[in-house]
């Protein structure tokens, strides 16, 4: 007879890719950060705000989750966000679980179907959470929402969660290590992204843009990072950035009277940078004006955009287990 007092045997760790999948402006990226406890993936009240995947590990007791912050899914039309929406089915293709984040206060039935179509043919494991419940004075409406991702994923769990607030977040990442494999960690124990600083970086300064500035511009931005230095002994960081834009016009407005746009944009972002590096930064930014570049497939890539190889951090895990 087996002993009662022995130990049982501590649960295995769990470790895997979740995509954060949704419509655009759903509240991807501030899930993200919610759950990682850091400022990572940059955020606005606009959307098509996120471009790139980009990879934010979590730790919890127990389990390592790599999460892919990715950009919106919707119908697109133009060069440049059907190249986005192409980085954002690769990152779904590569998951073991999809998190399908949808805003509950505004429901995007168009892109939620091609969402969910596409979980369904390629046979994707999902979690879905219905976020910004902070917005709903009345939460039966969430109802019609849970009816129609049942229908339509009738395995998947569903959370609903206010990511801005931090409301059941944790129980959502609990449902989210339950659904994943078995397997180690796959980065050190403080690791938070695989992304370089200087990514980061451009991706901050674009963020200010979104924030600060209208109308077309913050779709017409990208920004590159032409020098970034970090001087010896723990000195200041020195960085050169450019700002992409399409027309004359929109370069006037990104400068600011007198350069007082510029300025305001630089500052922000450098704050969050030294934020981030406890260092001193020295931010240097320039604007210039390539004409149409949205329409340009060269340009499009020479910016950085475009689905990067699979990110390949830790073997395929295949059902068959090859
Ligand atoms: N009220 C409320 N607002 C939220 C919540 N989560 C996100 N938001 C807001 O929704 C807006 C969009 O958030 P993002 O995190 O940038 O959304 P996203 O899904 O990453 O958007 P894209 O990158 O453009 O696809 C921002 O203004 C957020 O502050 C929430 O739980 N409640
Ligand atoms: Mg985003």
């Amino acid at each position: 007879m087996e002993d009662p007092r022995t130990p049982l045997a501590p649960p295995a760790f769990k470790s895997g890719v979740v995509t954060l999948a949704g419509p655009p402006n759903a509240g991807k990226s501030t899930l993200l950060n919610r759950i990682l406890g850091e400022k990572l993936s940059i955020c606005s009240p606009k959307p098509q705000t996120t471009r790139h995947r980009i990879l934010g590990v979590c730790h919890r007791p127990g389990a390592q989750i790599l999460f892919l912050d990715t950009p919106g899914v919707f119908h697109a039309r133009d060069r440049l966000n059907r190249t986005i929406v192409e980085t954002a089915w690769a990152a779904i293709a590569e998951a073991d679980v999809v998190l399908v984040v949808l805003d509950a206060s505004r429901p995007s039935p168009e892109e939620e179907r091609l969402l969910a179509a596409r979980l369904r043919a390629d046979g994707l494991a999902a979690v879905i959470a219905l976020n910004k419940i902070d917005r709903l004075g009345d939460k039966s409406a969430l109802l019609p929402l849970i009816e129609r991702w049942a229908a339509e994923l009738s395995s998947a769990t569903v959370v609903p969660i206010s990511a801005l607030e931090g409301t059941q977040v944790e129980e959502l990442v609990a449902a989210l290590i339950a659904a994943l494999p078995e397997g180690p960690p796959y980065f050190p124990e403080d690791a938070l992204t695989d992304a370089p600083l200087r990514f980061l970086a451009a991706e901050w300064i674009r963020e200010k843009i979104f924030a600060f500035t209208g109308e077309e511009i913050p779709y017409a931005t990208a920004v590159t990072i032409e020098s970034f230095e970090e001087e010896p002994a723990g000195g200041r960081m020195r960085i050169e950035a450019v700002i992409h834009l399409e027309r004359d016009s929109q370069k006037g407005i990104v400068i600011g009277r007198g350069g007082a746009m510029l300025k305001k944009i630089g500052t922000a972002a450098r704050l969050d940078l030294e934020r981030l590096t406890e260092k001193k930064v020295f931010l240097r930014l320039t604007v210039r004006v390539q004409k149409n570049w949205r329409k340009d497939e060269r340009a499009i890539r020479r910016f950085g955009y475009g689905a990067p190889a699979p990110a390949g951090f830790r073997p395929r895990q295949t059902m068959s287990g090859e």
